[in-house]
């Protein structure tokens, strides 16, 4: 009696293989492309498909790639010649065929062509706190508050360095942090602050940190230059793992007679702008993946199927 098989919805774990190659850009930074191919499991005579999606290395969909697939059948001749793939959507390029009356397990090779993207940097500030609107949430570029415990505050006394209002910090348990938005995809960033201490004696310190996973030490302020005068400082966070990170002071004082301030604290950056370089330059990223073609009235030759 002839058996019905239901349709076959098993996808084969087929191989997947990723390829990396550069765009070549302005900065010389590296950019991957991520492909997978797969195929599935088919019967003769069945409509068939074959498919691959093109990721970059923030997981979006590169679509404007022109993909092409060769299909070798299971004695490794040719049974489809770098034929056209279609467009789906999502990075997703796909080859429809009728299966062949042959069963096996088919090779399939894939190939895409990706026209060469450069990008220009522009340089801003994408971080700034000036503390002008005077309590927690001033400024831009940040991803949550200020968090202030112990004797930290924003304030107008003591003077800010711009404006009216800044960060203050005294005794000996002021801390003060904030999460900065995501620098993942910047270029060379710097945190520039302005900071003045003032009546500091032997033994007192305050500090700067940055978080990258871990606390990192920016700065130590020490008695001797606590001239209560604002002077810039500069950190460069390209060393750092970047991605979510946070800014912090500390200060370990004597007194609330020792005062340690911040003001117009910001990180400038690189932004990347891409762009289609040169029409006719392009990276090819290649992959291949296997499907599975089998009779339609016998098991024999079927890995994976399901009966009714
Ligand atoms: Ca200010
Ligand atoms: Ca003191």
């Amino acid at each position: 009696m002839k058996k019905k098989y239901i349709a076959i919805l098993i996808i084969l774990a087929i191989l997947s293989l990723f390829y990396f190659y550069k765009y070549t850009d302005t900065e010389s930074k590296e950019h991957k492309i991520h492909i997978k191919v797969f195929g599935t499991e088919y019967q003769f005579w069945d409509n068939a498909r074959v498919w691959l999606q093109l990721l970059d290395d923030n997981n979006q969909p590169i679509n404007n790639a022109t993909c092409f697939v060769q299909i070798f059948y299971p004695d490794n001749t040719i049974f489809v010649n770098f034929s056209g793939m279609n467009f789906l959507g999502n990075g997703i390029f796909a080859y429809d065929f009728t299966a062949p009356n042959i069963s096996g397990v088919y090779m399939v090779i894939t190939k895409c062509t990706i026209p060469k993207l450069e990008y220009n940097i522009t340089y801003v500030n994408i971080t700034y706190d000036g503390f002008e609107c005077g309590t927690i949430n001033c400024g831009y570029g940040w991803s949550d508050y200020w968090y202030l415990s112990g004797r930290a505050d924003i304030t107008t006394l003591g003077g800010a360095y711009n404006g009216s209002y800044h960060l203050r910090l005294r005794a000996n348990n002021g801390w003060a942090e904030r999460p900065v938005n995501n620098l993942n995809d910047v270029v060379n960033p710097i945190l520039f602050m302005w900071v003045k201490t003032y009546s500091f004696e032997a033994n007192e310190y305050a500090y700067a940190y940055f978080w990258d996973g871990s606390w990192h030490l920016l700065r130590r302020w020490v008695d001797g230059e606590d001239d209560n005068v604002y002077k810039i400082y500069s950190f460069n966070l390209s060393g750092y793992s970047l991605g979510n990170n946070i800014i912090a002071f500390e200060s370990d004082m004597s007194g609330l007679g020792d005062f340690f301030y911040v003001d117009d604290i910001k990180i400038q950056a690189g932004i990347k702008s891409y762009y289609i370089a040169n029409e006719t330059e392009y990276f090819i990223v290649r992959g291949s993946g296997e499907l599975h073609i089998s009779p339609r009235d016998t098991t024999e030759d079927v890995s994976i199927n399901i009966l009714s």
